[in-house]
């Protein structure tokens, strides 16, 4: 059984959403976080050694940081196929997403939301406007980041898109929109934004 620690409306939700995508075994533990406005406090009962979510624990093993949770349950749960195997030619290409979401989307779009110039070839990460065009490049040779295939890194991506598609955050694209539609009219995810409005 996995236990997924979570804040409704967070970096925890897409995570209710993965789980129901693998049909796992899983119980939601709602745990307090601190706030951007200093409200809140650390939750004793969260095993997330920066007090955040997600945090996931498996019979004792904790495991925290979205791409590793994401890469560890499609590993543990097979079944459905959301995350390329060991051996399997897309593998490479699924690492490589997970990666590019944590260290470069997630900066880029940090990086804009602050108003903070990127220092290129200092920085890990480059502005959006040049971290984009490498997914919708993907996303014009197929419905999802693998081709044809749904994985997990859609769930971080497209639940992303969905978040900032309403400002300015992001360049339009026509392709980012479709897919995200695509992605966020799953039966899994209606039934994750409901178990997350609790
Ligand atoms: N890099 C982490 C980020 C986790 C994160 O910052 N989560 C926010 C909620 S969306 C949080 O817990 N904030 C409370 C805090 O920073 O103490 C991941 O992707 O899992």
């Amino acid at each position: 059984m996995i236990t997924l620690y979570h804040r409704p409306k967070s970096r925890s939700s897409r995570f209710i959403f993965l789980l129901e995508e693998l049909e796992a075994p899983y119980e939601i533990k709602i745990v307090s976080t601190r706030n951007r406005d200093g409200t809140g406090a650390v939750d004793l009962g969260n095993p997330h050694p920066l007090g955040k979510v997600p945090a996931i624990s498996d019979d004792g093993a904790t495991v925290f940081e979205s791409a590793a949770i994401a890469l560890y349950l499609t590993d543990r749960f097979p079944k459905n196929g959301l995350g390329p195997r060991v051996g399997d030619r897309e593998r490479g290409a699924y690492l490589t997403l997970l990666a590019y979401y944590t260290g470069v989307l997630e900066p880029a779009f940090l990086s804009k939301f602050m108003n903070w110039q990127v220092p290129r070839g200092t920085a890990g990460w480059v502005a959006v406007e040049e971290a984009m065009p490498v997914i919708v490049q993907r996303l014009s040779e197929g419905p999802y980041l693998l081709g044809e295939r749904f994985s997990a890194a859609d769930i971080l991506y497209a639940t992303t898109f969905a978040l900032f598609s309403q400002g300015s955050m992001m360049p339009s694209s026509p392709v980012i929109t479709e897919y995200t539609k695509r992605v966020t009219t799953r039966p899994a995810y209606e039934r994750a934004q409901t178990r997350d409005n609790g």
